[in-house]
């Protein structure tokens, strides 16, 4: 395979098909090198002061992590003098961040989640970051209205998975591509082009233990996909929770399957468990540009106007035909 670093990548994507200038691209260089930063940072594990919780909560009322808040501070710094963003805003933060007034503004609005799946850390377990880059309306002042867009105006989504390697994930609305960390060199390189989900999958993922909060509709799927060859499915479905999105939607982006953090009882009040801005939007874009489908069980994931920077909602993704009957079957 020819050895494709992401920066070449980059450069070839705006030379040949004029799909990113050159803020973008940079934008998307100082992420990737936060998230190497981030790998580090997460390697270096109980040899560095890096592990447990921080003594804080974040705006969503969780225990923060460390790491969580290591991440969140590496990307805002990372991100604030090149002059390619307007602002940003962060699942770990209350209000957007405004770039310092000693620093140029450029167009671009990034969101991101800097730690997915944090508590797993401490059991060496894979985490991610997840990011959404979004423009900011002409005129407007970076605050939290502007932020407040649909997932169709994406013009960029990506995650980095902290695993046996570190992988990063991006779309810029072209398909979807995935960079492997080489870590002597310290660059990223092109390892997977034009990632397709299988249509069709007989694995599933949800945590289970919430069984007897969900809706009738998702109770109907999961209990059709657990009767197996028996049920009305006539096959056999594998299940796989891993408890970080990232780690379980790559999973699917690898071999297929559906992923799911259904509304359920305890999380109604909210909206759902995960967010849409830094979660749901992001990974719905990259699924549905690999050819998957993402929904809230009702419409489109990428369709659901904003209404707050921090709002939860449903999330169903994965293989198309999977994600399609469940949102029949809440259609119903
Ligand atoms: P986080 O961003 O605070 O880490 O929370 C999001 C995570 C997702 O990565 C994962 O899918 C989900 O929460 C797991 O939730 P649960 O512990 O309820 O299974
Ligand atoms: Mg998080």
């Amino acid at each position: 395979m020819r050895h494709i670093t992401l920066s070449r990548f980059l450069i070839e994507e705006q030379r040949s098909k004029n799909v990113i200038c050159g803020d973008l691209r940079l934008l998307i260089e100082v992420v990737s090198r936060a998230c190497k930063a981030i790998s580090i940072a997460i390697g270096k594990g109980g040899m560095a002061d890096v592990l447990g919780s921080a003594g804080s909560d974040n705006v969503q009322g969780e225990v923060q992590k460390k790491l969580d808040v290591i991440s969140n501070e590496i990307l805002l710094e990372a991100n604030e003098w090149g002059g390619h963003l307007a602002g940003m805003a962060s699942e770990e933060m209350e209000l957007p961040h405004a770039i310092p007034n000693r620093y140029p503004k450029g167009e671009y609005l990034l969101l991101f989640d800097p730690l997915d799946g944090s508590s797993n850390i401490d059991v060496n377990v894979s985490v991610g970051t997840i990011f959404s880059v979004l423009r900011c309306p002409e005129g407007m002042e970076p605050d939290e209205k502007a932020f407040l867009q649909p997932g169709t105006q994406q013009v960029c989504a990506g995650y980095a998975v902290y695993g046996p390697t570190t992988l990063l994930v991006l779309t810029l609305g072209d398909g979807v591509n995935v960079f492997t960390l080489d870590r002597e060199m310290g660059r990223f390189v092109l390892t997977q082009e034009n990632v397709r989900i299988p249509e069709d999958t007989r694995e599933f993922a949800i945590n289970a233990s919430n069984m007897r909060f969900w809706e009738p509709p998702v109770q109907r799927y999961i209990n059709e996909l657990l009767a197996g060859k028996e049920g009305p499915r006539q096959q056999d479905f594998n299940m796989r929770w891993v408890a970080s999105m990232v780690a379980d939607v790559h999973r699917i982006l690898c071999r297929g399957g559906i992923f799911m953090y259904p509304l359920d009882s305890k999380t109604l009040a909210k909206g759902g468990k995960l967010r849409l801005m830094y979660e749901a939007n992001p990974m719905s874009m990259i699924v549905e540009q690999a050819g998957g489908r993402a929904t809230d069980g009702r419409r489109p994931l990428l369709e659901i106007q904003p209404e707050s920077l921090h709002q939860r909602v449903p999330v169903i993704l994965g293989s198309k035909n999977e994600v399609e009957r469940v949102t029949a079957y809440h259609l119903k």
